[in-house]
């Protein structure tokens, strides 16, 4: 094998959304999944509401051929790939001063967290534009707008986990924004929260919402119709 471009420091990872073919087989998407545990790759499913796909694959790991491998695997055991995100985790530049054990969090998150099963994610960028600029603005004023957003999030201690993961010059956004809560209103509650923040209120753009439930891998494989 190649040698790996794996990230410095973090993990890589990837959200694939996914949807059975005829051809698909519950058994060979079981061990694909089972493979990259193997591989220590960190692996959330995700039963999906709506249109956009049926089943989401996060996974996360320091080796991206291996995700590589998981994607092919996948991809060959009858799942059709219908859209996908590639990001990496980070410490905030606005975090660089929390406690290497917040930053271990951000770089190495274990997840799924217990008892969040409402799951949302979305990419998301900060604008460009000739009147509202993120990166014209100044450091420290990028720097308090960030400590609002803080605070803001800090509201919801305990009703969510939050993975923030960038993605500049890996895919179409700047950041993709992974969501576990215990309802689904919770996730409505910190987007729309967020949404009077400066932070967001001026600067964030926003793609496309994907949302659903975790569940362990047999269950949603049953719930999306491949028993
Ligand atoms: O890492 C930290 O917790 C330190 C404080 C913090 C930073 C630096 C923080 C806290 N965030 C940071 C960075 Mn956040 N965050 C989002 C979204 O929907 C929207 O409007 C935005 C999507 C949510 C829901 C969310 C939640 N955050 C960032 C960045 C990177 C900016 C950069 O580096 O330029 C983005 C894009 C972003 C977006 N954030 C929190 C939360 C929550 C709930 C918290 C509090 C976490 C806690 O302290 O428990």
């Amino acid at each position: 094998m190649s040698v790996s471009p794996d990230p410095s420091t973090g993990l890589a990872v990837i959200h694939l959304f996914l949807r059975p073919t005829p051809l698909a087989d519950r058994a060979e998407v079981l061990a694909a999944l089972d493979r990259a545990k193997d591989r220590e790759t960190q692996v959330v499913t995700v039963a999906m509401l709506g249109h956009k796909a049926d089943l989401a694959v996060m996974g996360l790991a320091a080796d991206v051929w291996g995700l590589r491998a998981l994607q092919t695997e996948l991809v060959a055991a009858g799942l059709e790939l219908v859209d996908s995100y590639l990001s990496i985790t980070e410490v905030s530049e606005y975090a660089a001063g929390v406690p290497d054990e917040m930053k271990a969090a951000r770089l190495y998150p274990q997840l799924p967290p217990d008892g969040k099963t409402a799951w949302c994610f979305y990419p998301m960028s900060k604008r460009r534009g000739d009147e509202h600029n993120w990166f014209t603005t100044p450091f420290d004023r990028r720097k308090e707008l960030m400590y609002e957003h803080g605070s803001s999030g800090r509201k919801f201690a305990g009703r969510l986990v939050q993975l923030i993961t960038g993605s500049t010059g890996l895919d179409d956004y700047e950041w993709g924004v992974t969501l576990f809560a215990q309802h689904l209103d919770d996730l409505k509650e910190v987007v729309y929260t967020m949404r009077f923040d400066e932070a967001s209120a001026v600067f964030a753009e926003f793609g496309p919402f994907y949302t659903g439930m975790v569940a362990p891998a047999d269950e949603t494989l049953t719930a999306i119709g491949l028993g």
